[in-house]
């Protein structure tokens, strides 16, 4: 059950925000689907079982990770959400785009941060292998789309909080 905090300086990490007011945007990457899709899961159970209405919640897809940067833009210019979850899974090739694409799409969701008033969660993997990404999308160390979602949580809270 979340616990609901009062105001700013209330915020306890480890109490989540009532966040069934809140509304969410996920971007999610095609590129290494069967990561994005476990990460897309565990960041929409999450914000299920923290009361989010179905409704509130809106999914799109786009390409590649590099294209999470326009997707969020284009989210948070036309639809109606308190934050957005970017997901995306680049692992290292042999060739240097896996440090091209990770630089790109790290400056780019860093970038939306500070231009524009609603928060942006990274929920990007950059892995040496695809074993690493399968063990942090619902395997063995976890699911980091649920870290994701916790955060966006958050930090919705805190863009309301503090106005
Ligand atoms: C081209 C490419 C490569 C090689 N690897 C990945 C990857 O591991 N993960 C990912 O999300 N996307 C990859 N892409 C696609 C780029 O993100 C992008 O879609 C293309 O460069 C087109 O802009």
């Amino acid at each position: 059950m979340a616990t609901v905090n009062k105001n700013l300086s209330d915020y306890n990490k480890n109490e989540v925000p009532d966040a069934k007011d809140f509304r969410f945007g996920i971007v999610v990457a095609e590129w290494n689907e069967n990561i994005t899709e476990g990460l897309f899961n565990g960041a929409y159970q999450a914000l299920i079982e923290n009361q989010v209405p179905v409704q509130h919640i809106i999914r799109w897809n786009v390409p590649g990770s590099f294209e999470l940067i326009y997707g969020a833009k284009k989210m948070l210019q036309t639809q109606n959400v308190d934050a957005v979850i970017v997901i995306g899974c680049v692992i290292q090739g042999e060739t240097k785009h896996f440090d091209f694409v990770c630089e790109g799409v790290t400056q780019g969701i860093k970038d939306l941060n500070v231009q524009t008033d609603i928060p942006v969660i990274f929920c990007v993997l950059t892995d040496n292998t695809m074993q690493q990404s399968i063990d942090r999308s619902g395997g063995i160390h976890g699911n980091k789309g649920t870290e994701a979602a916790i955060a966006a949580i958050k930090m919705a809270y805190i863009r309301h909080q503090a106005t």
